[in-house]
């Protein structure tokens, strides 16, 4: 299947036929990030913006499963749903566009609906993978660093401008959204010249980068940084500082007032040690039903020399992910689970 996932169709083809539709719904993978609200915001406010009409907006986004604490001040007034797990959505678009996926696995929630309205449905994405029957026309360029890169461009051809540096500030901002979080704010390897070139032309445009990276980056509680604190004071590091191993107890959580989501992103920190290859992240859980003691762990390796298959180590405590980042439910005590993870990481590869 995976071999079909190429791009049938253009992007001025894309925007010629959204300017001509009434009402559009514009998808992405649940649990969106960044690039996805920033994807999705762009293309609602791009063809809201040339059929203006304050009742009953042309565009709106859908949005499955958890947001990101951020979502609601770069979302702000623009026609936004979010589904959570177990509703359907309803109306008839004329148009869908789903961006930064196009993989059954991530519309889970919308595949029944979308399943028969796929002839009306376009794919706009950056991964590598995808699941060709989810929309019948598609651009997919791995190249692209965010799915945003490319829907700038679709934004100035439904709006009709001669550069991205013309886009309005609003769409703008939420293209240079996803490009600066799926880049990592400029640091990762996907950082190309042609999307340092993209961002250029969006600054150029009036996005205020400063104060986006303020509402999206530095959204922490208190708790979670005390909760952190207590984390890495307890690190320990094996093998000449290859592995490092965190842990949360249920005390600490209740010490210092966090509650269980805020412990994510850990596994980062420790990783900033150089030696450091691998990491993982324990959590004593509530016990199971039969109140037996249930740890969840968290594996992070590095792409190196001495990184190792966390996909494989997970899959050994009933869990999975990918190869450099994956997850497992251990039902042991915190203690036994980091032994036995430990154990199984010195085996691996
Ligand atoms: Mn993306």
């Amino acid at each position: 299947m995976t071999d079909r996932w190429q791009t049938n169709t253009s992007l001025e083809a894309i925007a010629g036929w959204l300017r001509q539709q009434r009402r559009v719904v514009v998808l992405t993978h649940s649990k969106p990030d960044g690039d996805a609200i920033g994807s999705t915001m762009a293309i609602v406010r791009a063809v809201n913006q040339i059929r203006p009409s304050k009742d009953t907006p042309a565009a709106e986004a859908w949005y499955f499963g958890p947001m990101p604490p951020f979502a609601e001040k770069v979302i702000r007034d623009t026609p936004a749903r979010n589904f959570q797990q177990q509703s359907h959505p309803g109306g008839e678009p004329d148009a869908i566009v789903i961006v930064d996926t196009g993989s059954w696995s991530q519309l889970e929630q919308v595949r029944e609906w979308l399943g028969p309205r796929i002839a009306r449905a376009v794919v706009i994405d950056h991964h590598r993978h995808g699941d060709p029957d989810s929309a019948e026309r598609r651009v997919v360029s791995p190249e692209a660093s965010a799915a945003c890169q490319i829907v700038a461009d679709l934004c100035r051809l439904v709006l009709q401008r001669a550069s991205m540096r013309d886009l309005p500030v609003d769409v703008a901002e939420a293209c240079y959204l996803g490009i600066a979080t799926d880049t990592g704010w400029f640091r990762h390897s996907n950082t190309t010249a042609d999307v340092l070139r993209v961002a250029a032309d969006l600054l150029d445009a009036g996005v205020n980068a400063a104060e986006l990276y303020r509402v999206v980056e530095q959204t922490d509680r208190e708790a979670r940084i005390r909760l952190l604190g207590r984390a890495l004071t307890g690190m320990q590091v094996f093998d000449n500082g290859r592995f490092a191993l965190l842990s949360l107890t249920r005390q600490d959580f209740s010490d210092v007032r966090a509650e269980q989501g805020d412990a994510g992103g850990f596994a980062d920190y420790a990783q900033t040690i150089e030696t450091v290859r691998v990491v993982a992240m324990f959590t004593e859980s509530e016990p199971d039903e039969r109140g037996r003691p249930v740890t969840k762990v968290s594996l992070r390796s590095k792409d190196t020399e001495g990184g190792v298959d966390v996909n494989q180590v997970a899959r050994q405590f009933g869990g999975g992910g990918h190869i450099r980042a994956a997850g497992a439910r251990i039902q042991a005590p915190i203690d036994e689970a980091r032994r036995l993870v430990l154990e199984a990481l010195r085996n691996a590869r």
